[in-house]
């Protein structure tokens, strides 16, 4: 860290977890939620009979019912339980236009949408409107469409199973498979990747496959901010003496050491668990070449083995019962060399060496990845590498190993699973004529990049949102925001205001829902929810508190609204589908028979997992796993310019997404600030910038824009990355990333990989700025 004193930037000395944690968590609590009340509702998180944490998709250990405790998860239920209320008085006292120059913190700080809403040309407001009102403008805007593929519906994953299930039903009888969702924009490339490697496009270990584990590899996330939960499971691990290696540009602390909140020996001494014991800084789009070299390290080593008279580095009985291509493998490792794998990974020989030899010591290895990944121009490549190097060992399918893709929403995997996708399959089709009698086309609708193009070019006409943040979670909001501002019809079903609602259609509807924590009582009495978590745990859910306004609406109910105003001819029981989730369920089970028994098995503490095939070495019919080759070492071709620094976007501690909780980051030393790009002390220097600089960052995909895609009046400071690397923080870095920026093949904008130049402001300019 260097000599220069900047205000809000430090070094954080501790470990993740700990007494800051704690501190954390009371200062969420006290800033959001009136005590007493609303705080009850910490205690019902993750419980049975409570209601599943809103904060991430990381599995409850399964039959305990101790209290898991997490910061980030206690920071997303206060925000959620907040005692502040946007309501009436508050839009008739504001303009969208000024709204609109609020901070993304400050809106969502107003707290909880009491009412719902419809926009105001006239006097660029937000005015309360009745619910059957509400539903009968939107249902006559959609029905006025010529063509139901230009309206597009856009699912957040928050949404439950049962609400998700309900929205994609409505829009199919519709008539369209416009579904952009989050998951576009987040693990797609493992929902389209690992299909086509082992036949599912889910992550293949539980949480006691890390019981069992002998090496842990954790490749492009940050579980001390994102899945904090993820911390105790990795205590443990580390506990057994398992090596967990980080692959990670950055070094991340709760990858480093973890005092864990609920071991008072650990509180008490100020101790910590060591969590990675080997942590390799590849550089930002590094990880293909990582991957290649650490897969030709064993098969050389595998080949010296069996020339040995050994038997070998591989599983060569697995390979040969359970996989194809193995030999277009060999073939692409042979013809790449050594000295290209060491200059796009960052890591030298012995590096990647090691890790591959780490791998191949350990009989049960599980590999956990995250954004890092996805969000790569080659993202699918990324994920499918990743199983090829968990094939090479028969590392899929087996008790303590698998491939564990590290989900974000909470439940955003539930909602694919029940339908929310833009590629509906001829067995979906069939499904639901069979339940429900109507028949929707089999075409792919828009994914959510897709569909920012189709409104863009007018060819779409409408959005409704389920939850999201569209407008801001999206690459290139140049684009993205003018494009929604030419929409005939806006309709958000949200819990908080955030920016996407301030972009007026010419109709625009805010229709305020009950979130998780809330009490969703219907016709037949108090409901509960389901959702399905990253290791494909299906488990209900249950609000305890009183909804934050008599007005609100579940999701479901929303959706059978809209329904009903838009499908006079339906051929579903809207209303008798609300009136008792129970029905909901037994439908998702008609439409979805792995959901068999549905009511009953989610009724089982700790719920059920979803059948996954690759867990039982079950490849799909008639399949083996597949070997698959990636084109060359470039992670993110067309953005290697020497000239160039890469640039990634991560989340702070204090965010959950585009909402910002806060403006610390406590891991990374800064307090009070979101304004900085963290950069390699080297390429600070070539660039004769000091700590606390003022730059310009210039995205170098500026062809459209004439110079126009920057980032300016951040400040520099100095990060342990490697050189060429630089990070900042997401939201405030998509404006650099084009909306053509992403992966062909699973539409993943490429977030992760961003080619720019970083200058320091002049004089002048920084005036300007
Ligand atoms: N508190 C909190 N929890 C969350 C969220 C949140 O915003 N806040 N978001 C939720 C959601 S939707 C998601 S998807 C998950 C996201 O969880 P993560 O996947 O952890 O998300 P990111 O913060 O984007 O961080 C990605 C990590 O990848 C690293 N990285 C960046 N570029 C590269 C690269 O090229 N190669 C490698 N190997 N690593 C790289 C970064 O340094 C960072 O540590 O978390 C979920 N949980
Ligand atoms: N540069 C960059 N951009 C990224 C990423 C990145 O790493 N870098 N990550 C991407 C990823 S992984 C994701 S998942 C997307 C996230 O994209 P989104 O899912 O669209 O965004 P969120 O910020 O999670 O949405 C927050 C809003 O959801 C609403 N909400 C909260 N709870 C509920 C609820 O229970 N019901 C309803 N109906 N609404 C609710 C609130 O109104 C809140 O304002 O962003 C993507 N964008
Ligand atoms: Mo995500």
């Amino acid at each position: 860290m260097s000599e220069r004193k900047v205000p809000g930037i430090d070094d954080y000395e501790g470990a993740a977890g700990g007494w800051g944690a704690l501190a954390a968590v009371a200062r969420a609590v006290k800033s959001q939620m009136a005590v007493g009340r609303e705080t009850s509702a910490l205690r019902r998180v993750n419980q049975p009979a409570g209601f599943d944490c809103p904060g991430c998709a990381w599995p409850d250990p399964r039959h305990t019912s101790s209290f898991e405790f997490c910061e980030n998860g206690a920071k997303a239920v206060s925000w959620e339980a907040t005692g502040k209320r946007a309501t009436p008085a508050f839009f008739a006292a504001h303009t969208l236009s000024e709204l609109w120059e609020w901070s993304d913190h400050a809106l969502e700080d107003e707290g909880r949408l009491t009412h719902p809403m419809v926009y105001d040309a006239d006097a660029d407001r937000y005015v309360a409107i009745g619910w059957d009102d509400a539903f009968t403008r939107i249902g006559d805007a959609l029905r006025a469409l010529p063509d139901p593929d230009m309206a597009e519906f856009y699912t957040s994953g928050r949404t439950s199973n049962e609400a998700a299930f309900l929205y994609q039903l409505m829009v199919r009888e519709y008539g369209t498979n416009n579904f952009p969702d989050c998951s576009n924009m987040c693990h797609e490339a493992t929902s389209v990747g690992l299909p086509e490697s082992i036949g599912v496009g889910k992550g293949t270990v539980t949480l006691e496959d890390f019981e069992y584990c002998d090496a842990l590899f954790s490749f492009g996330h940050n579980p001390g901010t994102n899945h904090p939960r993820m911390l105790s499971t990795l205590r443990e691990v580390s506990k057994r003496g398992v090596p967990i290696v980080a692959v990670n540009p950055l070094r991340e602390r709760g990858l480093e050491r973890f005092t864990s909140p609920q071991h008072p020996a650990e509180m008490l001494t100020n101790t910590a668990t060591p969590i990675a014991q080997t942590y390799y800084q590849v550089k930002i789009g590094g990880d293909l070449a990582l991957l290649k070299g650490m897969m030709k390290w064993l098969l050389q080593a595998d080949a010296e083995d069996l020339a040995k008279g050994g038997p070998g580095v591989l599983d060569h009985a697995f390979i040969a019962e359970h996989t194809e291509g193995v030999g277009a493998l060999r073939e692409d490792l042979a013809s790449t060399s050594w000295d290209e794998i060491v200059a796009h990974s960052g890591l030298s020989y012995e590096d990647i060496a090691a890790a591959a030899s780490l791998y191949a010591k350990a009989e049960r290895v599980i590999l956990c990845y995250g954004m890092g990944m996805t969000q790569h121009r080659r993202g699918t490549q990324n994920v499918q590498q990743m199983a090829n190097l968990m094939l090479l060992r028969g590392n899929i399918g087996k008790q303590g190993a698998g491939i564990a893709p590290i989900r974000g929403h909470s439940n955003v995997q539930g909602d694919r699973t029940v339908g929310i996708t833009e590629k509906p399959t001829q067995a979906l089709v069939d499904a639901i004529k069979r339940t429900y009698g109507f028949e929707f086309p089999l075409t792919h609708g828009h994914d959510a990049v897709e569909a920012v193009r189709a409104i863009r070019d007018g060819r779409s006409r409408a959005l409704v949102c389920m939850g999201g943040n569209l407008a801001v979670a999206m690459p290139d909001p140049d684009t993205t925001i003018p494009a929604m501002r030419t929409l005939d019809l806006a309709v958000h079903i949200a819990t908080k205001l955030n920016r996407s609602h301030l972009i007026p259609a010419k109709q625009a509807f805010l229709l305020p829902c009950l979130g998780r924590t809330e009490r969703d009582e219907q016709a037949s009495g108090l409901q509960s929810v389901t959702v399905e978590d990253s290791m494909s745990m299906v488990h209900a859910s249950q609000g305890g508190l009183t909804p934050a306004s008599e007005h609100l609406l579940s999701e479901p109910a929303i959706v059978a609204g809209i329904a009903k105003a838009t499908l006079p001819q339906t051929k579903v029981d809207w209303d008798g589908l609300v009136a008792d989730y129970d029905r909901i369920r037994d439908d998702i089970e008609a439409v979805f028979p792995m959901f068999k028994d549905f009511n009953r098995r989610v009724r089982e503490p700790g719920g059920f997992r979803l059948y996954i095939g690759a867990s039982e070495r079950d490849w799909g019919p008639g399949r083996k796993a597949r070997f698959l080759v990636a084109p060359s070492l470039d992670e993110d071709p067309g953005t290697d310019r020497r000239d160039l620094l890469t640039l990634t976007t991560i989340r702070s501690h204090d965010q959950y997404n585009t909402t910002i909780y806060g403006f610390d980051d406590r891991y990374r030393g800064v307090s009070g600030r979101r304004d900085v790009v963290f950069m390699n002390r080297d390429d600070m220097r070539i660039r004769g910038l000091a700590q606390g600089d003022r730059i310009i960052v210039a995205s170098s995909f500026d062809d459209d824009r004439g110079g126009s895609r920057t980032v300016s009046g951040f400040i520099a400071v100095e990060y342990d990355l490697p050189p060429g690397s630089a990070a900042m923080y997401y939201p405030e870095g998509n404006r650099l990333v084009p909306l053509d920026s992403h992966d062909p093949t699973s539409g993943t904008p490429a977030y992760k990989s961003i080619p720019v130049t970083v200058r320091k402001l002049q004089l002048a300019e920084d005036d300007a700025a």
